[in-house]
C-alpha cells in the first residue's frame, strides 16, 4: 500500500516505522514478509516510539498500522516463541506486548488503529485496545490462540467482551473464526470501513478532526472511558488528570505559594461551588 501523505521519519528503527505528519504520529510494524508478526524487538521499538509520541507536544494523536497493505499484525512471531514468551537476541523470553497494550490504553492521546489486511491473534488485541479502528475492505479479524497454544486473558478477552458482548467474544475465542470488515463493523469492533485505497486519507481526516478538538477534553474523556473498566488503576488515571487540572488553578497555586513564602494560605477567596 503506497502512502499518499508526506510522512516524516522521527526516528529510524529496525522493525517499525515511526513517522509524523501534521500533528499525527504513526507507528507501523515493518515486517510485511511475516504479516507484521511481532518479536520482542518489534514491541520494544513500538514501546519506545509510543513514549516518544506521548512526550512530543507536536503530536496529538497516534496511528498504529502495519506495512505492506496485507496485514495490520498477525500477533506474536511463532518462529521466535520459546518457553515462557517470545525470545530476542538476548535469549530472554518476553511477553512485552502486554506492556505495550497498557501504554496504548494509558497514553493521554487518542490512538487510532489503521487496519489493512490481517489483524489476528495478538495483532487483533492491539487494534482492540486502540481508541478507534478504521478498517480497509480487505481487513480480516480474529483470534487464533486456542489453535496455536496461546490466549490473551487480559484486554484481549475482557475488553473485547465489553466491545462486542460476552457471547460474541466467546465465539471469537472458542471458534477462532475469521471475520471480514463488514462483520467487524456490524459487531462494533471497528468504527469505519473504507476501500483500501482510501484507508490512509480517511484515517488522516479522522485524526485531523480529532486534532481540532480540545486536547484536555480528549484527555479527560479517554481516562473517563478507562476508569469505568480499569478499577483502581482507572481511577488513578482519571484522578491524575483531575490533579493536573487543579494544579493549573489559582487556588492550588495559593497553597504552594503560601508554603514557599512561609505564610498561612488564604483560601477564603476561592468559591465553594454548590
Ligand atoms: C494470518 C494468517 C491467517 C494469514 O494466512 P495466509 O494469508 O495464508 O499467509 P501465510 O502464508 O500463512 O503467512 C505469510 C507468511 O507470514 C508468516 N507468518 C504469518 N503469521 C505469522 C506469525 N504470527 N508468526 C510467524 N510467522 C508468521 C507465515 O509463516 C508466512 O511465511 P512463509 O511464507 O515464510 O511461510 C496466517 O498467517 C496465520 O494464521 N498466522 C498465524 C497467526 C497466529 O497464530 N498468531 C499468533 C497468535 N498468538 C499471539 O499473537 C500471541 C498473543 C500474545 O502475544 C500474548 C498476549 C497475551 C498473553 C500472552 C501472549 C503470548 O505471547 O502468548
Amino acid at each position: 500500500m503506497q502512502l499518499k501523505y508526506p510522512w516524516q521519519t522521527i526516528k529510524e528503527y529496525k522493525e517499525i516505522l515511526f513517522q509524523q505528519y501534521n500533528g499525527i504520529g504513526r507507528i507501523s510494524i515493518n515486517r510485511p514478509e511475516k504479516h507484521n508478526a511481532f518479536t520482542p524487538l518489534t514491541v520494544q521499538e513500538m514501546s519506545e516510539a509510543m513514549e516518544l509520541a506521548r512526550q512530543n507536544p507536536e503530536i496529538g494523536v497516534i496511528v498504529l498500522s502495519g506495512e505492506g497493505g496485507r496485514a495490520f499484525c498477525s500477533g506474536g512471531d511463532q518462529s521466535v516463541r520459546g518457553h515462557g514468551g517470545y525470545v530476542g537476541e538476548d535469549t530472554v523470553p518476553r511477553l512485552n506486548v502486554l506492556d505495550l497494550q497498557m501504554q496504548i490504553r494509558r497514553i493521554p492521546k487518542p490512538v487510532v488503529a489503521m487496519v489493512a489486511g490481517w489483524a489476528i491473534g495478538g495483532g487483533h488485541v492491539l487494534h482492540v485496545v486502540c481508541d478507534l479502528t478504521i478498517a480497509a475492505e480487505n481487513a480480516r479479524f480474529g483470534q487464533t490462540g486456542p489453535n496455536v497454544g496461546s490466549f490473551d486473558g487480559g484486554f484481549g478477552a475482557s475488553y473485547l467482551a465489553r466491545i462486542v458482548g460476552q457471547k460474541k467474544a466467546r465465539e471469537i475465542w472458542y471458534l477462532c473464526d475469521q471475520y471480514d470488515a463488514q462483520d467487524a463493523l456490524q459487531m462494533g469492533l471497528v468504527n469505519k470501513v473504507v476501500p483500501l485505497e482510501q484507508l490512509e486519507e480517511t484515517t488522516v481526516a479522522w485524526c485531523q478532526k480529532i486534532l481540532e478538538k480540545s486536547p484536555m477534553a480528549l484527555r479527560m474523556l479517554k481516562s473517563a472511558f478507562n476508569a469505568e473498566l480499569d478499577g483502581q488503576a482507572g481511577i488513578q488515571e482519571l484522578a491524575g488528570n483531575a490533579t493536573l487540572l487543579y494544579y493549573l488553578s489559582d487556588e492550588a497555586k495559593e497553597g504552594k505559594n503560601a508554603f514557599l513564602e512561609k505564610r498561612k494560605p488564604d483560601f477564603s477567596k476561592y468559591p465553594k461551588f454548590p
